[in-house]
Formats: C-alpha cells, structure tokens, sequence
C-alpha cells in the first residue's frame, strides 16, 4: 500500500472540493447581490466583503458608544425635568444602537472583546463629530439637529444594505433616529423663540456643528478609498458627496423655519442643477480629528477606558450568573 500517494490524492481531493463549494458560494452570493436580497451569517461571502462589514459596523457601533459622552455631559445640566427624562432616553437609545450593532458584527466572527479593546486602546475609528466638545445647552440641539439629521440621511439607505443583521439593527435604529433629531430641532425652536441670549446661543452652536456634521459623511468621492468596491456589494448604496448633498437640500428650509443662518457664504439654490451649491469644506480640520487631534480625542477615548475598567466588576458578575444558570440547566437535563 502506498500511504504518501494516498495522502496526496485525499489532499487533492479536499481542496477541489473546497474549490467546488466557494465557486457555488461566489455564484450564489452574487445572486443574492443581483436580486437585492440578503446575505446571512451562514452564506457564503468574499473575505473582503466580511472584512469590510465588521470594519464598518464597528465603527458604527463605537460612534454610538462614543456618541453618548458630549450629550450625557449635560444630562445633569439640562434645563427643566423634561428636557433631562427626554436627554437621558436619547442617550440610553444610542447605547442600545451600539449593542445592536456590536451582536451584527459579532455574526461576522469578531467578538466583542476585541473591539472593546480596539476601541478602548485608540486603534479603532469612530465618527468625527464625537470630537467636538458641547459647552452650551444649544449643543444639544445642534446634536439633534445637525448630527442625528446627517445620521439619518445616512443611514436610511443602510436599511437596506445586503448585510441581513446590520440591516434589520438599521431598520430599529432609524425609527430613533427620527426622534432624536426632532427633540434636537425642538429645542433649537424654543431657542430661536426665546430672549436674544438664547437667540445668539443657538447661532453660535449651529456656527460650530455645521462644517463638522458635513463631514460626517466622510471624505469626497475621489478621496473615498472604500466607496466602489462597498457600492458594488450593495452595502453603501449611496456616494459620500451625494448624501452630503442631500443633507445640505433638506437643511436648508429647516434652518428657514428655525431662523438660524447656516454659516456659508456660498450656499444658494442652482437652478440648473436642482440644488443648494455650498462652500468647499476644511478637510484637513478632518484628517486632524481622524488622526486624533481633535478637540476632545483624548477625553472621549480616556472616558471610556475608565468606564470600561470601572465595569469589569459589572462583566465578571454577569458571566457567573450566566454560568449558574446553564449550570442548572445542565443538572435538570441530566
Ligand atoms: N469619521 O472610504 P471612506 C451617529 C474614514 S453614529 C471618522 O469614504 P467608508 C450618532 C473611513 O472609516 C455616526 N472616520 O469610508 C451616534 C475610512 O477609514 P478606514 C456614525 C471616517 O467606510 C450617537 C476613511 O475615512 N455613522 O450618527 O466607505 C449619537 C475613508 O473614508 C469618517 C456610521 O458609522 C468620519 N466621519 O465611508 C448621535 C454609519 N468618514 O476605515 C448620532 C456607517 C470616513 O478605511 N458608516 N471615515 O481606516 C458609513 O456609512 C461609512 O463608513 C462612512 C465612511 C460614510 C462613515
């Protein structure tokens, strides 16, 4: 018997075989991709197209946890019993967003452990806009407003996405969303309604959020290093530059009703091209927030260190209680 040519032969047969099954795996994933249906955890898919899930569902996630500092910075300021109970649901609302969106990436195989710690060691990126700091009780309407309204229009689209998990997080988180960015327009209203103090503090934090919820939407197109190959997999379904667009379209009559000016010159309506034109943006205000030299990097990422050692205790009962009870599931089986 000759065991080395039996080897081989087994060898060469597992991998044609493997090599039959990614093909059908590819073919059946670009089906699903072609008739717009989902993937699941258990299809097949391309490495880079899970790569690209959990790089950006990630993010995603962090941006929700890390979102929670500016605003909850004033639960204890806020200016009435409403205004708190309503600040304290939002923010409870976004770490729920970032528990949905830590489980989907987590059906991509990454656990939870090591984003944590990506994003407690710097490594991770989250959105920009939670590098801003809030000084005035108006910040928290220039959130609402400017940052869960740019949110939506961003993630309205991800509903959709060809990822099954992420899009159903997305269907719950959008319905949120939308409240979030009403309580934020509400209060710039009461603002813009109120004394010439509240009139001017309002002004003053759309002057700041403006730029910065602009860039949320990430870079332009031909600085996108993503955008083709995510479009092309149904997962972005709409460039950068044309989300922004239509942020700016639907800000404009809202900051109408609201009386605040939205700070750039160079925003009018173009006929021809149906809409608002505005000014070119700092993108390297951008890049040194992404590199982590914006204003607040080193407070939010520190704060939630702290936050995350403060809780081991909170994990580590968790998990024994978690024990016990399969503990005792096992005794009842048995
Ligand atoms: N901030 O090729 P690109 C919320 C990075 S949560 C930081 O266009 P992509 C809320 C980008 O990651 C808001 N980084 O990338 C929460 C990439 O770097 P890497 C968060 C940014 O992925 C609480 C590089 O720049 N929303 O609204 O195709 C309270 C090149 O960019 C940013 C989401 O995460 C940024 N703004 O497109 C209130 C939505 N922009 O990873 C509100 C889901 C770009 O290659 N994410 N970068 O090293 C997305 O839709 C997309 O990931 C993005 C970027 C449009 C953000």
């Amino acid at each position: 018997m000759n065991t080395t040519t039996d080897v081989t032969t087994d060898a060469r047969a597992d991998a044609r075989a493997a090599q039959i099954a990614d093909e059908a795996g590819e073919r059946r994933f670009n089906e699903l991709l072609a008739s717009e249906s989902r993937v699941e955890p258990s299809d097949w898919m391309p490495e880079g197209y899970r790569k690209t899930l959990i790089r950006q569902i990630s993010q995603h996630g962090h941006s929700e946890i890390i979102g929670m500092q500016p605003e909850s910075n004033w639960i204890a300021r806020a200016p009435s019993l409403k205004r708190k109970a309503i600040l304290m649901a939002k923010v409870q609302d976004e770490a729920g967003h970032g528990l949905y969106l830590y489980s989907a990436a987590q059906t991509l195989g990454v656990d939870r452990e090591t984003m944590f710690d990506q994003l407690i060691t710097g490594k991770a990126k989250y959105s920009s806009i939670f590098n801003y700091t809030t000084p005035t009780w108006a910040d928290m309407g220039s959130i609402g407003w400017l940052v869960d309204g740019a949110a939506i229009c961003n993630q309205v689209p991800l509903c959709r996405v060809s990822y099954g998990p992420y899009g159903r997080a997305m269907v719950r988180i959008c319905k949120e969303e939308s409240f979030h960015q009403r309580q934020g327009f509400e209060i710039l209203l009461e603002l813009m309604r109120g004394t010439d103090a509240q009139k001017e503090m309002a002004q003053e934090s759309v002057n700041r959020w403006y730029a910065p919820a602009l860039m949320m939407f990430g870079p332009p197109d031909e600085d996108s290093p993503n955008s083709k190959q995510s479009m092309a997999w149904n997962i972005k379904r709409f460039s950068n530059d044309d989300l922004r667009q239509r942020f700016v379209d639907m800000l404009v009559p809202q900051a109408e009703i609201l009386g605040v000016t939205l700070p750039d010159a160079a925003l009018r309506w173009n006929e021809e091209r149906g809409h608002y034109d505005f000014g070119d943006l700092d993108w390297s205000e951008f890049h040194e927030v992404l590199a982590g030299r914006g204003p607040a990097n080193t407070i939010r990422v520190s704060r939630r260190r702290e936050a995350h050692e403060n809780g081991a205790w909170v994990r580590e009962a968790a998990r024994a209680y978690a024990d016990a009870q399969a503990e005792s599931r096992r005794g009842l089986v048995a």
